[in-house]
């Protein structure tokens, strides 16, 4: 059951067991990791699929000819594994160039270098096959409240991902874009800063229809809000096109911890959502289950496959939790207690009109409001029924 298997849909990025550990403060403590290992390790565990920006596999600045050579090894890597592609991204973040930002930089010429750098990479995505296309903007944001035009910057962000989203249609890719947001770090304030900001942002799209989000764990945790009832949303409005598993403890630096080593019980909620959905019969996730976390810095090469193995056992332990949870008859009593069912029921009847709402004496002149809030939902128990599954206790 905690084995691993294809169908479990694990992918992780490159750049995750590929981490060198260099950070602000000290040097790499690992050794480069040729991709090609990494696919065949992450194989090896039972992933299904591997992720990566352009410059994750081909140095930045690359001849073609290098190009060659390095995707003709990967891919024969992807065929003797049978591992999958099904998401890339760019890197719009590392070098210099980009230190004011890619798609809202305040130089015109950075802007116009970052829209054909993506433009390339979208062409192999489109050659391997992946369906999703992340966009993570680090960059894009700002120290100094005078120095950006947000709005300006709004507006350009508008203009790239519109322009390249007409790109994949004209082309016919059948690839969508996903928005990563993020609050801050590496910019001390970054641009689409939340989950609810990027669904606001996609809104006044005109190819909006192809653009929804990727939410990070550890990048809504650091905004202080909820995981689990950010994605509730961001599958209420249809946009839930992928999303990045990690660990995070409060609010301070983004840390990529390993999946569940942070806010274990919300964690458990939002397994138990993405799996079977809703309670009230709203929809699930069927993408993939992306893990993008940074093994330790204190980790060595060995530390860093069972880190990646963690990161899929413990989605595993926490389904198979899941499934135990919502199938106890005493969760189920517990449910009924706290109303979560009758939610589901309109607030007006089938026809209802407002007047008709005014003329309903029960529902104000008759109706016992004392005696309304007297209730207890027991929304404690319920909580404790989840923390005792959680625990194996039950
Ligand atoms: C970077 C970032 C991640 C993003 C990646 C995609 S790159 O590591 O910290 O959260 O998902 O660009
Ligand atoms: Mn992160
Ligand atoms: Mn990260
Ligand atoms: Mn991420």
């Amino acid at each position: 059951m905690v084995q691993p298997t294809r169908d479990d849909h694990f992918s992780f990025g490159l750049w995750t067991v590929g981490w060198p550990a260099a950070d602000p403060f000290g040097t790499a403590t690992r050794p480069w990791l040729d991709p090609v290992e990494s696919v065949h390790r992450l194989s090896d565990l039972g992933a299904w699929g591997v992720t990566f920006h352009d410059d994750d596999l081909l140095p930045f600045g690359s001849t073609p000819d290098e190009r060659n050579r390095i995707l003709t090894r990967f891919r024969a890597a992807l065929d003797e594994t049978g591992l999958v592609v099904p998401m890339m991204t760019t890197n719009t973040f590392t070098h210099p160039v980009f230190k004011d930002g890619a798609f809202t930089s305040n130089d015109r010429g950075v802007r116009r270098f970052a829209l054909r750098k993506i433009l390339r990479n979208l062409d192999l995505a489109a050659e391997l096959g992946a369906s999703t296309y992340v966009f993570w903007g680090g960059r894009e944001g700002a120290e100094v409240d005078s120095g950006k035009d947000i709005q300006a910057a709004l507006d350009r962000y508008r203009e790239g991902i519109d322009t390249l989203a007409a790109y994949v249609k004209e082309q016919g890719y059948g690839i969508r874009f996903a928005i990563e947001p993020k609050p801050n770090e590496p910019r001390g304030d970054i641009l689409l800063p939340t989950l609810g900001h990027a669904l606001a942002f996609i809104a006044g799209l005109e190819h909006g229809d192809i653009v929804g989000v990727n939410p990070e764990v550890g990048h809504e945790q650091m905004a202080g809000l909820n995981y689990s009832a950010g994605i509730a949303q961001a599958l209420w409005a249809g946009k839930l096109f992928h999303l990045d598993l990690n660990g995070q403890r409060g609010i301070k630096y983004d840390q990529d911890l390993i999946f569940g080593h942070g806010d274990l019980i919300n964690a458990f909620s939002l397994v138990d959502l993405i799996e079977h959905g809703a309670p009230g019969g709203g929809p699930s996730y069927d993408g993939p289950r992306h893990f993008d976390y940074k093994p330790l810095r204190t980790e060595d090469v060995t530390g860093v496959w069972d880190s990646a193995a963690a990161n899929m056992r413990t989605y595993l332990l926490l389904k198979e939790r899941a499934a135990a949870f919502r199938s106890d008859p005493e969760v189920l009593e517990a449910l009924a207690t706290a109303g979560v069912a009758e939610l589901s029921t309109p607030t007006l009847n089938p026809g209802e009109t407002l007047a008709d709402l005014a003329a309903d004496r029960t529902a104000f002149e008759d109706y016992d409001a004392d005696k309304a809030g007297e209730r207890g939902y027991g929304f404690g128990r319920l909580n404790q029924l989840a923390v005792e599954h959680l625990m194996g206790a039950r």
